[in-house]
């Protein structure tokens, strides 16, 4: 495998990088002596440590007195489970008198250079509120699902805080899905309102959004209003009865400025997001109020060493685990100011975020390897236009940073003065699981470094044993941690046996990994079958589901190939109907269809026709060759001796070479 063979050179590297001096000194946790201490307290004492993390990072309208009530088999986990807590009052209503009234809460960058909007927590708080009133006024109650198909505009934010406040429950959908995408996921979830906007701004250009949802909420009946906020003013259809404008709703009369929150129990859903699994449909991901946001709050504290006077920037989309985590609930908790940025990073031109950093003097910054790597290409002129002293601490999330992004982002961006987090964690975790501390990791380029207090992060052998140092194996997590997600919406066996199933008493990830001799984790990627796209979750079971319900397709199998700036890209195999010629037009037609099925970020990189696919008699695609014909490694397939019929290989290799 080419991911065994990156960790292979990561490890002989042995570069190693003391946390600085000066990040050191005023940081949370400021030294690894402190760090072992505090991964003891934890290993013995979990209920007491997170208690004390929960109770002096969050406000509870009802204080605890059960910490935890856990059962990794059942599985049923409850955290802070008799406390009340809303997490809009947490991320707003008590940061207006903590002094952080007028603070900026949200710095957002649109597109367009000029469009740029800052909400003091205060104006955040308001409109909030009125968003929350609109939402009440439309029906929404506690326990509703309400689904945000939104570009990355502030009215995102205010939105997933508006559901919080009322209790109801947000699901939302990255805005580069599909029209299909968003209709199995708002049908899944029963949303009774969806709130999208006319179009999203990306490279310059308006891409339509509306349209998308009209498609889609054909065959959504629980959908009963669904609001648009106006973004590119571009045309598009308003149904009567269904749909209303953002900007007019919220100017409403009635609409207030002040609205009361529930008080939720710690146990009650907070959202839902889809991620892609190995088989079938999504997985609604289920996160719970009091123990996420516990999570949240802590990991953005420790990891990013976030302090007050910090201007503070992740890069990623709310569409997806990390903007809701580490955008909006963890650094607004904490009554920090983060940067929202709406766009993509080499548009206008190659600087766009190091353009950011020097016009808000952000001091700590969150991006994904891919980003890094397509900057890198683009040379270090870049960078070095910009002043980007400011920066303090580097983060980076999503898959394994390789040595050599590490060292370009390290010296380019960091001037070799920043540490960088590299931060292990899924949508499931809820938040950071494995990563430096940037006042006292010693760093290793290609290894998300330590797993943080409270983290029982652990490798294990097939037979769920122990693994060795430098051993590879299954990641696992031991103990329950706040953070960790309580359900697969709507399919509780599910959620069990993907989670909990093989190692019994542990939380499975779903990773392959190794310790070294000094306890660093190196991730060597998902064992199960998911693509990483550009840090994007893909199930191969999803495009090839998508490829068969095109109509002169009759087979497809999806592997992951190697990609120099995605990290991973998508290969497929495919079989035609009989009586269907090859071509390139169908290949391009095929490209279109799985990206119109579900969406652009699914978007194949090669499609190879064949004849056949290498089957075991049981007639189980193996996969382990198509990977190998993928990846060019064509002289060694191992043992084939179960393959149905061998001579598929040798087509496969021919029909791999006629694509060159
Ligand atoms: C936060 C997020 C989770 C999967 C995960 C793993 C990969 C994420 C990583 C990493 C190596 C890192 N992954 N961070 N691999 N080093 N620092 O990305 O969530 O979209 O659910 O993806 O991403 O394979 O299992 P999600």
């Amino acid at each position: 495998m080419s991911e065994e063979n990156t960790i292979e050179t990561m490890q002989h590297e042995g570069r190693t990088f003391d946390p600085p001096k000066g990040v050191q000194q005023n940081a949370y946790v400021a030294s690894m002596a402190d760090y072992e201490a505090l991964y003891a307290r934890a290993d013995q004492d979990p209920e007491g440590f997170w208690a004390e993390r929960s109770r002096e990072l969050l406000h509870w309208d009802k204080p605890f007195t059960k910490v935890l009530e856990a059962d990794m088999t059942t599985p049923c986990i409850k955290w802070f489970g008799d406390g009340k807590l809303n997490v809009s009052a947490n991320c707003l209503d008590r940061h207006l008198t903590d002094g952080r009234r007028n603070k900026a809460a949200i710095i957002w960058q649109g597109e367009p250079e000029d469009d740029v909007k800052v909400f003091t927590y205060q104006m955040l708080y308001t409109e909030v509120c009125r968003c929350a009133n609109l939402l009440r006024k439309l029906g929404v109650g506690r326990g509703d699902r309400v689904a945000l198909y939104l570009p990355m505009i502030p009215e995102l934010a205010i939105a997933m805080l508006a559901c919080t406040r009322i209790g109801a429950t947000h699901s939302i959908v990255f805005a580069g899905f599909s029209a299909v995408s968003l209709q199995n996921r708002i049908d899944d979830c029963q949303a009774k309102v969806l709130l999208t906007a006319d179009a999203v701004l990306r490279g310059g250009r308006a891409i339509p959004l509306k349209g998308n949802v009209d498609e889609a909420l054909k065959t959504c009946p629980s959908v009963e209003q669904c609001v648009v906020v106006k973004r590119a003013g571009i045309d598009i259809r308003m149904v009567e009865g269904r749909d209303i404008w953002w900007h007019e709703a919220m100017a409403a009369e009635d609409i207030s400025g002040e609205c009361p929150y529930e008080k939720m129990d710690a146990e009650d859903p907070l959202f839902i997001l889809y991620t892609s699994g190995s088989t079938g449909k999504p997985k609604g991901v289920v996160h719970t109020t009091g123990g996420y946001l516990t999570y949240a709050a802590h990991t953005t504290q420790w990891v990013f060493d976030v302090k007050d006077d910090d201007v503070y920037m992740c890069t990623a989309d709310v569409g997806w685990i990390t903007g809701h985590s580490y955008i909006v609930y963890g650094p607004l908790a904490l009554g920090a100011t983060s940067i929202m940025f709406e766009g993509v990073p080499s548009f206008p031109k190659p600087d766009r975020f190091w353009k950011i950093v020097e016009k808000f003097k952000v001091n700590i910054f969150y991006t994904a390897p891919t980003a890094i790597r397509a900057l890198m290409r683009e040379g270090t002129d870049w960078p070095k236009k910009h002043d980007l002293t400011s920066l303090r601490i580097l983060g980076s999330v999503g898959e394994p940073i390789n040595p050599e992004a590490w060292m370009w982002y390290y010296e380019n961006v960091g001037g070799k003065r920043t540490p960088i987090v590299d931060t292990w964690w899924q949508t499931e975790t809820g938040g950071i699981m494995i990563s430096a501390l940037p006042g006292a990791t010693p760093l290793k380029p290609g290894s998300a470094t330590r797993p943080l207090p409270g983290v029982a992060a652990a490798i294990v052998r097939a037979d769920g044993s122990d693994a060795g140092p430098d051993e590879g194996g299954h990641l696992v997590v031991k103990k329950p941690w706040p953070g960790m997600l309580r359900g697969v919406f709507g399919d509780p066996e599910r959620y069990r046996k993907t989670y909990f199933d093989r190692f019994p008493g542990m939380y499975e990830a779903g990773d392959g990994a190794r310790v070294d001799k000094d306890g660093y984790f190196w991730i060597m990627g998902r064992l199960d079958d998911v693509i990483n796209v550009s840090g994007h979750r893909l199930g191969t079971a999803e495009i090839e589901s998508a490829l068969v319900a095109h109509p002169s397709v009759a087979e497809a199998a999806v592997v992951g190939m190697p990609h120099h700036i995605k990290g991973q890209g998508i290969y497929a195999y495919v079989t035609l109907k009989s009586g269907i010629e090859e071509s390139d037009g169908l290949r391009k037609e095929l490209v279109g269809h799985v990206r119109k099925e579900i969406g652009p970020i699914a978007t194949p990189e090669v499609i190879q026709f064949t004849d056949g696919l290498p089957k075991t008699r049981s007639g189980k695609i193996m996969r382990r060759i198509l990977r190998k014909i993928a990846e060019g490694q064509i002289e060694d397939f191992g043992d084939t001796s179960t393959l149905a019929d061998p001579t598929v290989i040798t087509s496969l290799v021919e029909g791999k070479k006629d694509l060159l």
